[in-house]
């Protein structure tokens, strides 16, 4: 797989289709605007206006010139139409046995749910089979957009829109919000994980197989695993660590490590502990208490993180305080 000059690398089923047919409209525009203005260039110059010349007698006009004319481009057009109608009606009917993931867009998040109750900020698909998404906004109409698949489709309040697509190869791709939504509609963006499928293997990136990382989005609490390592791997699910560190580095967000215990200044003034309840409340309701010196970028995960996962989290920032 390589990106080409306009387009990045083809990764899924339709990507050959909606490629082709661009290509077809690119380089039959190029043709014709060649062809109209080399002419129109030409008869400028040929038939222009000469002193003591007198003007050639105007002709009345040409049946099969016109004919050519009219009935050659109606042929190119309707081969588009034909060739556009058939990929979309292809991109309109998900097959019956198509994985569903349902989508919730809000400003300026994804979050994507799985059959099996699992959550998670980053889109994660298994390579080579179709996949169903069932699409809805909290607030204003969102746009997903992934390149790398060819789709595109709006998301709109008080209503389920749908898009299926098979992606091809594993690896890592961009998915956009392609609908202006407001004053960070630019950070809109996350990532398409694409799993190998085969239970033996992990990909180049070393991911786990789809199964392997579904069976842990789905219940992240491993029975007989210290409560901080669960922690850890939610922070990972919930897409905490594209904001936070655990390191000491700053992000978007505080870094993970060392806080648990400190004190810590808010935008309002007040001074608080960050504690278990300070910790919570962070995860449930983060405009409450704006960290000072960050901006109130956190999106609340109320709804999203159960209970026992909170926990799980305050049990990992007491062990980043080591
Ligand atoms: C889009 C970026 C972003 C994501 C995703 C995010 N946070 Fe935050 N978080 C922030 C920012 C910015 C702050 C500081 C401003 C504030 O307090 O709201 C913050 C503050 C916090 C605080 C208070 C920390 C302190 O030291 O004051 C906690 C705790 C926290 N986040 C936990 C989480 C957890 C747990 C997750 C995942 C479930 C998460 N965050 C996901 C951006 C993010
Ligand atoms: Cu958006």
């Amino acid at each position: 797989m390589q990106d080409s000059f306009f387009f990045p690398a083809q990764n899924s089923t339709f990507a050959p289709t909606v490629d082709a047919l661009y290509y077809f409209i690119f380089w039959i525009s190029v043709f014709f605007l060649t062809l109209i203005t080399a002419l129109m260039v030409f008869f400028v110059v040929k038939y222009r206006r000469i002193d003591g010349v007198e003007p050639p007698e105007s002709p009345g006009h040409n049946t099969l010139l016109e004919l050519s004319w009219s009935i050659l481009p109606a042929f190119i057009v309707l081969i588009i139409f034909g060739w556009g109608f058939a990929g979309y009606v292809d991109m309109r009917s998900p097959p019956d046995e198509a994985y569903e993931i349902n989508v919730t867009a809000s400003m300026w998040s994804w979050q994507f749910r799985y059959p099996t109750g699992a959550i998670s900020k980053e889109l994660h698909l298994p390579a080579g089979k179709p996949v169903k998404l069932i699409m809805q906004s909290k607030d204003v109409l969102h746009s997903l957009f992934v390149p790398a698949f060819r789709v595109k489709q709006d998301v709109v309040p008080g209503r389920y829109t749908g898009l299926w697509f098979e992606a091809l190869e594993p690896g890592t791709f961009t998915l956009f919000c392609a609908e202006y939504c407001g004053q960070q509609h630019s950070d809109m963006h996350t990532t398409v994980v694409i799993h190998n499928t085969d239970p033996s293997k992990t990909d180049l990136n070393n991911h786990p197989n789809f199964d392997t990382w579904l069976d842990d989005a789905s219940d992240p609490i491993k029975d007989g695993e210290p409560l901080h390592e669960s922690g850890k791997r939610i922070t990972e699910i919930l897409g905490c660590v594209q904001c936070h560190s655990n390191d000491g580095s700053k992000k978007v967000g505080p870094t993970f490590k060392g806080s648990f215990g400190t004190t810590r200044k808010l935008q309002s003034g007040k001074t608080v502990t960050v504690d278990e309840n300070y910790i919570r409340q962070s995860i449930l309701d983060p405009n409450s208490q704006v960290a000072q010196g960050f901006d109130p970028k956190m999106p609340s995960f109320k709804g999203t993180i159960k209970d026992e996962w909170i926990d799980a989290v305050i049990a990992y920032f007491k062990h980043l305080k080591k």
